[in-house]
């Protein structure tokens, strides 16, 4: 009989019960080993199932950026789920996904007047990839199918986003990919930009390798450009000042659409809406996902500048006018928990406390920069990355290391290679910020 996983543990749980789920992103061996389990979660803070505090140190996965179990959002899901728990998505409808389009479109700057459902950033990004394809040739560009991305991008797991995302330890296993994609250089650069707090002066001049790229395969050729504007997986990389601008001046200029992932950056984690705001630049196309529900329902979603939409909206009136879609595109349950994740951003104001607490938050950060093997600190918005230099011939164990410990110790963090990232939900208080901060501070000190 396996064991019922939800409840305190009186025995531990064997790995027998923990066999049959291959976790992804997860070197099952050692986690089955070693489990890692929560149980509940409430605001700032997870229980195991042993029964100890968590403090959140990573909004669950970059997603969960209210808090959690947010009574607003908690309530919605259970209406709706006993209501109308699925309506087709093909030729079909129910209300809440047109309310939940017509919000968002509120929310985003003026430029934008469409959105496009899927059901997590990795099905934004290909809708979004497949959309900037598509409008070139509804447009008589029909040459325009190449596609930019970046080194060190992170677009999800299909194979239009591993084609443009740049981490070579994903793209090893999976053959040839797509055909027709270029990488710009990635921005990071520890010897021109260690210990920066906020943005990074060296490095604008990366942006100009589009312009390389555009005089090798001619711009008639490009579909697309994706970036994200502070890449959140790979280890925090903070844009350049004024690389993000220049990338869309040469977008502008060539005709090629700018996609921004905002999977991450979206939903206030830089303090401000999306990054789109925060740096005053405007892509063609934005990807969104976690923090659009909290985390709380799958949901992802693809916004569209105006007149991208109205490019598609040509011939018979009964025509199919885009040839993708989800079956769960626009989910009522997801609708719901979106529409009171907004709810709850909106009366609680936490889009502004991100912003407000930003200054406190990068110099508790750099508090950390004199450790033993802290090689760099960076920030912005509520987002940081603390690089440690690696063990000799075992990269990634020392950062590993201090996650299994910061876990025991009451701290969930996220490392990526030897960097610890931090993005804590957005109802954060400055005594949050030191638990926190205090805690890993300990944890590095004592890191072999
Ligand atoms: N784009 C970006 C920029 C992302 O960060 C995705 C697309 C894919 O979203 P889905 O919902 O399909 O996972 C992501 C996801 C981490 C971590 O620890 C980051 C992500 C997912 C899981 C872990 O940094 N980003
Ligand atoms: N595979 C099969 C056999 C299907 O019938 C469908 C949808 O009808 C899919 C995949 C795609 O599933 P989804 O729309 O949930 O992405």
């Amino acid at each position: 009989m396996v064991q019922d996983l939800t409840r305190p543990a009186a025995t531990p749980i064997t790995r027998e019960d923990m066999e049959a789920f291959w976790m992804p992103f997860t070197s099952n061996r050692q986690f089955k080993s070693q489990p890692r389990l929560f149980a509940s979660a409430k605001d700032m803070y997870y229980t195991t199932v042993d029964g100890r505090q968590v403090l959140d140190g990573t909004a669950g996965l970059w997603c969960v950026n209210a808090g959690h179990c947010r009574p607003k959002i908690v309530e919605a899901v259970q209406q709706q789920v006993a209501t109308l728990d699925y309506a087709p998505a093909f030729q079909m409808g129910h209300p809440k996904a047109f309310e939940l389009a017509d919000r968002l479109v509120q929310l985003l700057p003026d430029a934008y007047d469409h959105v496009f459902f899927s059901n997590s950033g990795s099905e934004a990004v290909e809708s979004a990839l497949k959309i900037a394809i598509a409008y070139h040739r509804v447009r008589g560009e029909g040459t325009r199918t190449r596609l930019i991305g970046r080194d060190r991008g992170y677009h999800g797991v299909n194979f239009g986003g591993i084609s443009v995302g740049g981490i070579s330890t994903v793209r090893k296993f999976f053959g040839s990919l797509l055909t027709g994609v270029d990488h710009l250089p990635h921005t990071h650069n520890l010897e021109h930009q260690a210990f920066s707090k906020g943005q990074p002066e060296w490095g604008s001049h990366l942006a100009d390798e589009l312009e390389r790229l555009v005089a090798l395969h001619d711009a008639s050729n490009i579909a697309a450009v994706i970036v994200e504007p502070v890449a959140g997986s790979t280890g925090v990389l903070i844009p350049p000042q004024g690389y993000l601008q220049r990338l869309r001046e040469i977008c502008d200029k060539t005709g090629i659409l700018l996609i921004f992932d905002e999977v991450i950056t979206g939903f206030g984690r830089l303090g401000t809406g999306f990054a789109a705001d925060y740096f005053g630049v405007q892509p063609d196309l934005i990807t969104v996902a976690k923090g659009i529900t909290n985390g709380t329902i799958p949901m992802g979603a693809v916004f569209a500048r105006k007149g991208i939409y109205d490019a598609f909206m040509h011939g018979p009136e009964n025509a199919i006018e885009l040839f993708h879609g989800y079956t769960y595109s626009g989910h009522p349950v997801a609708c719901a928990a979106a529409l009171a994740t907004l709810d709850t951003y909106a009366e609680e104001g936490l889009f502004q406390n991100a912003n407000s607490l930003a200054g406190y938050w990068e110099d508790a950060v750099h508090s950390l920069a004199d450790l033993p093997h802290v090689i760099d600190v960076r920030n912005l918005g509520l987002v940081a990355g603390i690089e440690l230099a690696s063990i000799p011939g075992k990269p990634t164990a020392r950062a590993f290391d201090c996650f299994v410990r910061a876990f025991e110790q009451g701290l969930l963090i996220r490392t990526t290679g030897d960097i610890i990232a931090l993005s804590p939900p957005l109802m954060i208080e400055k005594h949050h910020i030191d638990q926190m901060i205090g805690l890993l501070a300990d944890i590095i000190r004592t890191a072999d």
